[in-house]
Order: C-alpha cells, then sequence, then structure tokens
C-alpha cells in the first residue's frame, strides 16, 4: 500500500497548516544563509525541471530548506527519515505548497514508514535528499530501473554516510552522493553544538531534571560526543566518556573526562547519552550494574545503541511515566528510564525541536548547495566530497550576514604560503 499525503489523514488540515506554517516562518526568520540563497534559486531557477524525493525530519527548518529548493524550482515529495521525528503540522504546511508534496507523519509503525518512502519514489526522483540513507537504500533494493535517471542525492548525516561508503566499498552504489555530513561547515557546527544543544534541551525538557552534580556518561568521542560532553560539563555534569579509539579516548582524557570502560561507566552514571552510531552500546550487563533511577538517552541516528530488548527481558514490567519516558522495574526494585524509544533523543522526545535553527540553517545551506551543483555538473557512482568552494560560499554567506569581517591574504602572504625556500 501507498501512502496518501499528510493532508488527506488529518482531522483539522486548516488548523495544522496553520501551526505549522508559524513555525516555519520562525525558524525562516533565523536562517540568513537559505535566505540568500532562496533569493538567488527564485531568480535564477537552477532547479526548474528536477524532481527531489527527500527524506529528511521534516520539522521547520527542514521545510525551510525544502521551500528553498521549491522555490529553485524543484517539484519536491517528502517524508521523514525518522518514525517520530515528524512535526505533523510542519508536514501538512509543507503540503499545501503547490510544489510540494509531504508523506511524513509522527508516530508512524514501521511499514507505515517504508510506504511513505515508497510514496516518495512513485514520484521518481531526479535527485535525492536523504539523513540516514534510506531512501538511497530503497531506490537501489526495489527501483533499479530508475537510476539511469537520478543525477545524484546528498546525504545528511555520519551514519548515512557511513552505509554509503560501506554501499560504495562493495561497488553496491550506482549513483553518485555528496556526503554533506562531511563538510567543516555541516559537522563541526551541526554535530558538535547541535547535537549537543538539542540533545541535553530535549533530556532536560523532557525530565524537567537538573544537569548540576549529575554523572553523565557519554558513548562515544565523535564530533557529537564531543559537543554533548562539553554541553554537559558546562552544566555542571561530572562527565564520563567511553570509546574505543585510542586517540579519542586520549583527547577525551586531555580534555579533562574521565574515561572509562562502560562495564565501569555503567555503575556509576546518572544519565547516559549513546552518541556513537554503533549498535549494542549498552546492553544487559550494563543494565545490571546500573543505580537506580538512571536515565538513558540516545543521539545516534538509529535506535541500536541501547539493547532495548534485552532491557525488557530483563525488566518485570515497563510503564511510561512521563511523555517520552518508561521505566523498566527490575526485580530488585531498580528502575531504568529510557527517553523517546532509545530513538535520537533530540528529534524523537515529545517535546523535542531538532538541533536549533542557526545550526540547520548552514546544514542545509550546504544541502542547498550541493543539490545545486548536482545540476550543474555531473559525477560517476559513489561518494564524493562536496567541493570546498561550495562549503566557503556557504560559511561567505553566514559571515556575510552576521557583519563579521575577516583578513585577506596579501600577495606576498600566498606567495610565501606556496614556498618552500624561506628557512631560518
Ligand atoms: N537534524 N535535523 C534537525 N531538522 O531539526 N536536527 C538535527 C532538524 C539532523 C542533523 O543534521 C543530523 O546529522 C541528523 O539529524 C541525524 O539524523
Amino acid at each position: 500500500m501507498t501512502a496518501s499525503p499528510i493532508t488527506d489523514r488529518l482531522d483539522d488540515p486548516a488548523a495544522s497548516r496553520e501551526s505549522g506554517r508559524q513555525k516555519i516562518d520562525w525558524a525562516r526568520e533565523h536562517m540568513p544563509i537559505l535566505d540568500a540563497l532562496r533569493e538567488e534559486f527564485e531568480a535564477e531557477q537552477p532547479l526548474a525541471g528536477e524532481r527531489l524525493g527527500m527524506a529528511m525530519h521534516v520539522e521547520a527548518t527542514t521545510a525551510v530548506l525544502t521551500e528553498t529548493l521549491a522555490a529553485g524550482g524543484a517539484e519536491i515529495a517528502i517524508t521523514g527519515c525518522n518514525p517520530l521525528s515528524t512535526h505533523d503540522d510542519v508536514s501538512a504546511a509543507l503540503d499545501a505548497n503547490d510544489s510540494i508534496t509531504s508523506y511524513a507523519e509522527r508516530g508512524v509503525d514501521d511499514d507505515e514508514y517504508y510506504d511513505a518512502i515508497e510514496a516518495v519514489i512513485d514520484h521518481e526522483p531526479t535527485i535525492t535528499v536523504d539523513d540516514g540513507m534510506d531512501m538511497v537504500a530503497a531506490i537501489h533494493e526495489d527501483h533499479p530501473d530508475l537510476i539511469d535517471s537520478i543525477k545524484g542525492g546528498c546525504e545528511e548525516t555520519t551514519t548515512g554516510v557511513h552505509r554509503l561508503r560501506a554501499m560504495d566499498d562493495d561497488g553496491a552504489l550506482d549513483y553518485p552522493v555528496f556526503a554533506v555530513n562531511d563538510t567543516p561547515m555541516k559537522h563541526l557546527f551541526d554535530n558538535v553544538h547541535g547535537t549537543g544543544e538539542s540533545s541535553l534541551a530535549a533530556i532536560a525538557m523532557t525530565t524537567n531534571l537538573s544537569w548540576a552534580g549529575k554523572t553523565v556518561v557519554v558513548a562515544g568521542y565523535g564530533f557529537c560526543g564531543r559537543g554533548v560532553a562539553k554541553k554537559a560539563a558546562g552544566q555542571n555534569a561530572k562527565v564520563v566518556v567511553t570509546e574505543v579509539d585510542p586517540r579519542r579516548a586520549l583527547e577525551a582524557h586531555m580534555e579533562g573526562y574521565e574515561v572509562l570502560p562502560m562495564d565501569e561507566a555503567a555503575a556509576v552514571g546518572d544519565v547516559f547519552i549513546t552518541t556513537t552510531g554503533n549498535r549494542d552500546v549498552i546492553t544487559r550487563d550494563h543494565f545490571e550494574s546500573m543505580q537506580d533511577g538512571v536515565l538513558l538517552a540516545n543521539a545516534g541516528h538509529f535506535d541500536i545503541e541501547i539493547d532495548l530488548d534485552a532491557l525488557s527481558e530483563l525488566a518485570e514490567s515497563d510503564r511510561e511515566v512521563r511523555p517520552g519516558v518508561r521505566e523498566y522495574a527490575l526485580s530488585d526494585g531498580r528502575r531504568l528510564n529510557v527517553l523517546a524509544e532509545g530513538r535520537l533523543v533530540n528529534l524523537a522526545a515529545p517535546v523535542a525541536l531538532g538541533h536549533p535553527v542557526e545550526v540547520m540553517d548552514q546544514s542545509f545551506g550546504v544541502q542547498a548547495v550541493s543539490v545545486r551543483e548536482l545540476t550543474e555538473a555531473s559525477y560517476e557512482p559513489g561518494v564524493h566530497d562536496v567541493p570546498d568552494e561550495l562549503d566557503r560560499e556557504v560559511a561567505e554567506i553566514k559571515l556575510d550576514a552576521e557583519g563579521i569581517d575577516l583578513d585577506e591574504l596579501t600577495g606576498a602572504q600566498t606567495e610565501y604560503m606556496g614556498s618552500w625556500d624561506h628557512g631560518t
């Protein structure tokens, strides 16, 4: 079965559209990069004739990106990239745009989630925009006939790029995809500040509990883990980091955090936040040694980091104790609280809003210029870095909007940087 657009499924589409539009307008006010690109896109119509298929977290900032791309001339079909991250009102407001069809709905089951991806693919996209690679995977598995007419794709997140590179290594990726996540303008800001701020905000709003004096265990010290650790320390928590990479473990140690194996961290943490992108990070043995009342949250893309099947088996019962908090009661009386069903907490908790708007302006600025690039040049199948000049273009628009000036290299400096004959 193929999903119908969100508007056909809502009780009061008009009210939803209005509240969604308000959220989009607010976000747009704070997204100067997309605003500048929208002006250019409206004038030059670089995406005229293109059909975009998107699978993203459908909330206000994503809507601003989507409407920017539509302003550039594209016809767009969009759905969610997580069953819990869609804001239905934003989805309805997007669906009201003549150039956009939105299938995204919050709280869908697995079948409905994949039906909506199929519905987007039915529009026969010429360009895909993914967050997590589910659209690229569905096209390769079930619609290989479409690949010849696809110019390329863009991938938003670390996990998606990781999956794409694995696919590419296996010789199985049959069209070009830009690793948007890997640009400096994306991962040095979105992954660090975006994930850091929004994960802590979502956990705090979901529980109304303080960070001060808590021991926060951050699993993984990649860009997301760095952000979460730094912001938690900034809220007066004691931070413990777990790692598998020796240099990252050392970096966390030199930053002043305690580094422990999860086997030991499990017993001392009050709050656990996983950011590894890998599976089985917190497992049965860890649950066995945790303190009563701990909070367990995941900030990685997929819900595989906390072994919820093992926790369900171990628990005598479970119940929702607050919206977005499920308490698992163990036979010895301890209670472990899982937030947002172990899905990425900054987007999937009932109160979650995703990353702050300014951060998404940068990430989605890179998305917009990457989509534009796919219409201007042709790339071989495989994973591609976004050309560096595009990333610089996005940084320059932002600096300009902020009124921040920077220096320019003089001729002598440029020459010096390119020479090797000046010694002591
Ligand atoms: N992310 N999107 C939002 N639209 O509010 N917030 C975070 C939003 C993206 C972020 O770029 C990250 O790489 C990805 O979600 C993880 O799924």
